[in-house]
């Protein structure tokens, strides 16, 4: 996706909760956040469009395009500034507690003068908020856990946002003469949900033209340590980036201590010194003579503390030494193995590309099918009908003979009731290609009413994938409550796959999850869940929650030959 495109996706969002916040009119916040989403959805870099094209794209008017083309020109948008400045930053602040709306934050603020989180914390404590209209013990609960989960998230910002930062700053360093190797190594390398910090290795023989470059970099707001071993910077949006130069013969020592986590690191030393060993970021040496005995690369280094090679991704000590000790380790699934995606969305319910739009993107991946799942009528406000989708299924018939190489699929992602029952009679799930069957509602059911929920819709003959299981939304929303050794365990016996949906806000299941399902011998369904073109290629970080959580080709239904998939599907309906 184009940075101007993110960028000013988040000066709409953000102008749209300033609106929201101030009270003054629901309709004009809502129209600036579809206008948002369109243009972060949308598939031309906005940086190359004028106002006319910028009005071409849905939701955008006139005096949102003049906006976007004040901002691209100047930085600045007046109306923005204006509001920012009317909105207390701590009424902002507020709102950044998950599930406490802008309308709740600004009564607090109002009625009880509260502008930050410790003065919430304490004006609960103090049972102060149960006599305002619309707030009861509930949402005082509610708020507790909304707090305890943002300060858990921390700083800490999402998989894709890092990674497109961190491959723009790796192609600056490989374009500066020396650069012998360039990768980010950290979190980052690891695909880890959320990241702490970037962190960037270099090899070259001298250090200061890559620092340098790094402190003048354009997204560099601060620069916190500018040294020959490392310098750290912070960018505009607050996020950390360190950058280490290392000399080319200590690379591999470099980058296998950079990577970490530290768990897997001291795990790796203890090894190390059970050999009689020292493993450093320098290199492994000989404990007693202090000879260097590996450090170019990891493969080396690993090698000499007999091991083969760990990727990344398998480096959080879950036991990826013991099972590297005994060449067990798997043979993780790759974004290559992806032959497929399986939950998709289009223009017809709440997607941002029409069905050949999408379509034709899918096919300039490579792949082999393509299923196409609109929102079936539950989700009420996408105001779907038996009518509409039964217009789609043939013009996704019609379509199908015309793409080659790639097989459509019809499918809907219908809504698990708060019964678990779906949207449409089983007579007519039948005539779908494939289902997803997800949780849109009712989130704060009991754990036990969650639970049969789940389990009836895996028991649906029709339902061929669970769609993000747990529905959280990372530092958003906590995921839903229930009994999920169970769901695994149907899902194993029914042929139900569950979801590793790869939307970098959601990476549901999560990577502990999948480690934890796989063992009771589910299948994965790993999708992009999309719905923009743009959004086609989240299935890497699907891909590296996959990895995280152990899984091979084998594992994964969408990474298999189609009439391996079909088999499947057929299965569990027959
Ligand atoms: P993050 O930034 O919080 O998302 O997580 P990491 O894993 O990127 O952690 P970071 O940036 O503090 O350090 C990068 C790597 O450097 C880490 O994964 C392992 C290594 N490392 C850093 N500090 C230590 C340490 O004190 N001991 C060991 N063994 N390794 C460390
Ligand atoms: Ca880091
Ligand atoms: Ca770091
Ligand atoms: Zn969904």
């Amino acid at each position: 996706m184009s940075r101007a495109n993110e960028e000013v996706e988040a000066l709409l969002r953000e102008y749209a909760e300033l609106i929201a916040i101030s009270g003054a009119d629901a309709f004009k916040a809502r129209a600036y956040e579809k206008a948002a989403r369109a243009i972060g959805g949308h598939p031309v870099d906005i940086a190359r469009l004028d106002a006319k094209g910028l009005r071409e794209i849905p939701n955008v008017g006139k005096s949102i395009a003049d906006k976007v083309v004040e901002y691209l020109r100047t930085g600045h948008v007046p109306d923005i500034d204006a509001s920012r400045s009317a909105v207390p930053a701590g009424v902002r602040e507020l709102t950044r507690i998950p599930g406490l709306g802008p309308r709740k934050a600004l009564v607090l603020h109002r009625e009880l003068g509260i502008s930050s989180v410790p003065e919430l914390e304490a004006a609960i404590d103090q049972e102060r908020l149960r006599d305002l209209k619309g707030f009861g013990e509930r949402t005082e609960q509610a708020i507790l856990h909304g707090i305890a989960l943002l300060r858990q998230s921390g700083d800490r910002i999402l998989l894709d946002a890092a990674m497109e930062l961190a491959e723009e700053i790796v192609g600056e360093m490989e374009r500066i003469p020396g650069c012998v190797r360039c990768t980010y190594a950290g979190s980052l390398r690891r695909m880890r949900e959320t990241i702490g910090d970037i962190d960037i290795l270099v090899a070259a023989d001298g250090s200061a033209p890559f620092m340098t470059a790094l402190t003048r970099l354009a997204h560099t707001a601060e620069v916190i340590a500018h040294g020959a071993k490392k310098t750290s910077v912070r960018t505009a949006s607050g996020l950390q980036v360190d950058l280490r130069v290392l000399p080319p013969a200590s690379w591999g020592a470099g980058l296998q201590y950079f990577t970490g986590s530290k768990a897997h690191n001291i795990r790796t030393r203890e090894l190390a010194v059970r050999h009689g060993l020292k493993l450093s970021e320098y290199g492994l040496f000989d404990a007693e003579s202090g000879d260097s005995l590996a450090s170019e690369t990891e493969e080396e280094v690993y090698a000499r503390l007999g091991l083969p090679w760990i990727p990344p991704t398998l480096r959080e000590d879950r036991g990826e030494i013991a099972a590297g000790l005994r060449d067990e380790l798997p043979e993780l699934l790759t974004e290559r193995d992806i032959r497929g995606d399986l939950h998709t969305h289009t223009d017809l319910t709440d997607g941002l590309a029409s069905l050949e739009d999408m379509v034709a993107a899918a096919a300039a991946r490579g792949y082999a099918y393509y299923a196409v799942t609109d929102h079936a009528p539950d989700l009420s406000m996408q105001r779907m009908t038996k009518e509409k989708i039964l217009a789609q299924r043939a013009q996704v018939r019609a379509l199908d003979r015309t793409v080659r190489g790639m097989r459509l699929l019809h499918g809907t992602e219908l809504n698990i009731g708060p019964d678990g029952g779906l949207d449409w009679p089983d007579d007519f799930l039948a005539d779908f290609d494939l289902c997803v069957a997800s949780v849109h509602s009712h989130f704060g059911q009991s754990r036990q009413a969650m639970t049969a929920r789940i389990l009836r819709a895996c028991e649906n003959p029709y339902v061929a994938v669970i769609g993000h299981p747990t529905t959280r939304r990372i530092g958003k929303r906590p995921g839903v409550d229930a009994d999920f050794d169970a769901v695994f365990e149907a899902c194993a016996r029914t042929g139900t796959a569950l979801e590793i949906n790869a939307h970098p806000e959601r990476l549901d299941l999560c990577d502990e999850d999948v480690l934890r399902a796989k063992r009771y011998g589910v299948k994965f369904a790993v999708d992009s869940d999309a719905h923009a073109t743009v959004h086609l290629p989240y299935l890497r970080y699907g891909v590296g929650t996959a990895q995280r959580g152990w899984l091979t080709k084998d594992d994964v239904v969408n990474a298999w030959p189609w009439t391996r998939l079909q088999r499947f599907l057929q299965a569990k309906r027959t």
